[in-house]
């Protein structure tokens, strides 16, 4: 189904939530009208560019920058010796934090630029300040690095065999931690017991973001008050501006930073990285605004990955086929140093969701995270969850095969009960709400399964290979409450803040700590604001990301800004509701109890006409000639929502796929998702999101991974060697919803900005395994190319050299 967006104006106002109103936001940024970072222009501004390591892995043996100084037009030229010497402004630190701890975590130091030895390709070494951005970039090219080369290890795998070069001399075996989750005997003994088993030895491939404007930033620093603004492409501005203050060391009341239009981030414009931190240094130490903007090329090199596992998992199962454990075991990449909230990733975001939808009585997870010569791997899109999901439905998958089941009827019996919620699973997680039969049922309705399987038989038996896959996913989202992200190593609480300020004419503006950069959070923001006043949606305007305007605030990741920063709205919302209630009662000369309010009308109970309306009573506040006595002027209220506990999204993603064996060609015939994300606050842009999602699903089955040669040097370094998928790529997308509310917010909302990347793979890789089983093809790893699949085929070819079914029934007859 495809829902029409609808004009606010058609929308009664007792129905602006949960109304598919058209994105407020899309007329700026469809016309050239947005404002983004590079966009800024300010009076004598220079320029940064940065002089990177061309090596995966090199000791630095000396670093030249006389010519680059020499050069005109270049203002200074910086190494990390500079940074750190007394005559430079700062005091920081210099390196770059890790904000979420683990306790087998070895924290390795990661200086802003490197001074012994680089990691990565890409690691910065120098930075170069100049009049323009072209004199910079020439000057980085002109300073000398000499590099004594060392070996660079890639894969988990690689890094931690006895013979590996180490990449910190803390980290010893470049193990980075080692973690596990769930119970390993009482799993081990549901093995030892169990009937039936089935295992699987993936790999999960690094993925670059790809976000349609490249990291930079803009910092004026003014002498005069010693203040220091930065605008820059960011996720969560009051985060970098915390985690810069003590980079840089300058004092965060005195720096703001604020995200002017940002072109999208996919998570990798969560984390702190050392450019923003060293424009914002430029600034002060040449007492004048610097810009940098980040090249594509930079921004394959430096941009956060996402991903990078190597898994050996195993299922168990009964007689009847139900699941009775679950083992994994993964290899972590976290690249070259720790990026923010790295260590987050493949531990708490992954081994807590290893139960999927089902009821499995024994999970154990281990993970060991490991240094490689990539840049530092943090969170992509879907972060852990996507890694979680596509190994519990590829295990499901291959569950059905071994215990003879189709994978729909074993999912169904394996499905936590409806009655079971709130379902405590064995993997540190008590799922919020959830009826998993019923996206599922919904999916196989829009298949039309049954006739599918008939097809599909008849298809195999004409030579055409078609395939379906599930993927019944699970995700957590809107991460909390604090107290226990801070059990789980969070080095911040993962509240959200806002402020609802009512203007003396009735209009509304509405401040939250999130920061979007593409989710519509202007639009559905102010549907959630109006629903609570009763004021016009039209009259309520939205200001995020900017430290300077919102007091303080956590960030847009983790699917959490409806969730969290949307419950933190409400709940100003109703302060201010409460507050207007008291004045109204005031003017009405009643008593509070007896003030009733509804679709923005205060009036006293049983006399209807005794009323005012919000707008009224604003104007009231304001003026202050007639408030209650003690009460302070003005109609505004500020909140901090710290949620009770994650919420659980999920949903049934399907995909039909043609596989050519002779080819390898794999062609996505249809893609049905039905996903249950709660109460929707804008059906038109949780549609939109799901379709963002899914799109960067395909990618990630299909096209995408960021490929290093065996000195790690980046071989997918541009886009016409890192295949993101165009629209021709991007099947037509069936979707659907089923909705059950989470008790745990006042909105019943469950996130959506990651559901569908979370969900897409395993639908697309169970079905090609599907269409492949004759061939006795169980799994191939993403990206599915033509090679991959055509070469998994060949692998079971028979003595003649020719690819043929497997199995004694399985013949394909007619040509193939
Ligand atoms: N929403 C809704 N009803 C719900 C849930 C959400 O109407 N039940 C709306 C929200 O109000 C919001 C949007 O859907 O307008 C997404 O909400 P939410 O799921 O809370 O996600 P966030 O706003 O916190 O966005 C983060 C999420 C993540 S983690 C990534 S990665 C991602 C994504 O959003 N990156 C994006 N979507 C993206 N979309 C764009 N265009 N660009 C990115 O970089």
């Amino acid at each position: 189904m495809t829902i029409d967006s609808l004009d606010p104006e058609d929308v009664d106002a007792a129905d602006i939530l949960g109304s598919a109103i058209e994105r407020r936001e899309d007329p700026a940024l469809l016309t050239g009208n947005a404002e983004y970072t590079d966009d800024i222009q300010l009076d004598g501004m220079l320029h940064m560019a940065v002089v990177r390591s061309q090596y995966g892995h090199a000791r630095l043996e000396d670093i030249d920058t006389s010519e680059a100084e020499a050069m005109e037009g270049v203002h200074g030229v910086y190494t990390y010796e500079d940074l750190t010497s007394d005559e430079t402004p700062g005091g920081g630190s210099f390196a770059l934090p890790t904000a979420w701890l683990l306790d087998s975590l070895e924290q390795v130091p990661h200086p802003v630029l490197a001074s012994e030895k680089v990691r990565h390709q890409g690691d910065g070494i120098a930075v170069v300040v100049a009049e323009d951005r072209y004199t910079a970039r020439d000057a980085a090219g002109a300073v000398d690095v000499a590099y004594e080369r060392l070996d660079a290890v890639v894969h988990p795998s690689e890094a931690f065999a006895d013979d590996a070069e180490r990449l910190h001399d803390d980290a010893e075996g470049n193990v980075a931690f080692d973690w596990e989750i769930g119970d390993a005997e009482k799993t081990a003994d549901a093995f030892a017991d169990a009937s039936h088993t089935a295992s699987i030895d993936l790999e999960n491939q690094l993925l670059i973001a790809n976000a349609m404007e490249p990291r930079a930033a803009v910092a004026e620093y003014n002498p005069g008050t010693d203040e220091l603004e930065v605008a820059m492409t960011t996720q969560n501005p009051h985060v970098h501006r915390l985690l810069m203050a003590g980079v840089i060391g300058h004092p965060e009341h005195k720096l703001s930073v604020r995200a002017p239009d940002v072109g999208g981030g996919f998570g990798s414009k969560i984390h702190h990285y050392a450019d923003e931190a060293l424009v914002a240094w430029c600034s002060m130490m040449h007492e004048a605004p610097v810009k940098w903007t980040a090249t594509r090329s930079e921004t394959y090199l430096t941009d956060a990955p996402g991903r990078g596992h190597e898994t050996k998992a195993e299922i168990a199962m009964d007689d009847d086929g139900n699941i009775v454990g679950l083992r994994v075991d993964t290899m972590a990449n976290m690249g070259a140093y720790l990026s923010t909230f790295a260590p987050a990733v493949p531990t708490y975001l992954y081994g807590t969701l290893l139960s999927g939808q089902y009821d499995i009585p024994a999970i154990y997870g281990h993970v060991k995270g490991a240094f490689t010569n990539v840049p530092p791997v943090d969170a992509y899109r879907g972060a852990g969850r996507p890694e979680a999901s596509f190994l519990v439905e590829r295990l499901v998958h291959l569950g059905a095969k071994e215990v003879g089941m189709d994978p729909v009827e074993f999912r169904k019996r394996n499905f936590v009960p409806d009655d079971a919620f709130p379902y405590e699973t064995q993997v540190a997680v008590v799922y919020d709400s959830g009826e998993y039969g019923k996206p599922m049922d919904e999916a196989l309705e829009l298949l039309d399964y049954e006739n599918f399987r008939e097809e599909q038989e008849r298809a195999r038996d004409e030579g055409t290979y078609l395939g379906v896959g599930f993927s019944c996913y699970i995700e957590a989202c809107g991460l909390a409450p604090s107290e226990l992200a801070g059990q789980l190593g969070a080095q911040a609480g993962l509240w959200e803040s806002s402020l609802v300020r009512m203007h003396p004419s009735g209009t509304v503006t509405a401040y939250c700590g999130t920061s979007g950069h593409g989710q519509g959070h202007g639009t559905t923001y102010a549907q959630i604001v109006a629903n609570e006043l009763g004021v016009p949606y039209d009259s309520v305007e939205v200001v995020e990301g900017d430290t300077d305007e919102i007091p303080q605030g956590m960030g847009t990741y983790g699917s959490r800004s409806a969730a969290v920063g949307g419950s933190s709205l409400v709940k100003s919302a109703q302060k201010v509701v409460e507050k207007g209630k008291e004045i109204a009662a005031h003017q009405l000369e009643a008593d509070p109890d007896d003030i009733e309010f509804e679709n923005g009308e205060y009036s006293v109970a049983g006399a209807p006409a005794r009323s005012m309306s919000m707008a009224d009573v604003a104007g009231a506040a304001y003026l202050a000639h007639d408030i209650p006595a003690e009460m302070e002027p003005g109609l505004e209220a500020t909140s901090f929502y710290d949620p009770e506990n994650f919420v659980f999204p999920f949903g049934t993603h399907a995909a039909i796929v043609e596989v050519d064996p002779d080819s390898g060609e794999i062609e996505i015939e249809r893609y049905v998702a039905v996903d249950d994300v709660g109460n929707q606050i804008n059906p038109k842009i949780v549609e939109g999101q799901i379709h963002g999602g899914i799109a960067q699903g395909v990618g990630q089955a299909l096209y995408e991974g960021a490929e290093y040669d065996d000195n790690a040097t980046l071989l997918t370094g541009s886009m016409q060697d890192y295949a993101v998928p165009k629209a021709e790529h991007i099947p037509e997308m069936e979707t659907e919803s089923t909705v059950t509310p989470s008790p745990h917010n006042p909105l019943g909302v469950k996130g959506v900005g990651e559901a569908g990347t979370i969900a897409a793979p395993q639908a697309i890789v169970n079905a090609v395994a599907d269409a492949l089983e004759p061939f006795g093809v169980d799994h191939i790893d993403m990206p599915m190319d033509a090679e991959s699949v055509w070469s998994a085929v060949q692998a079971n070819a028979t003595a003649d050299g020719g690819a043929e079914p497997a199995g004694d029934d399985a013949d394909p007859g007619g040509e193939r």
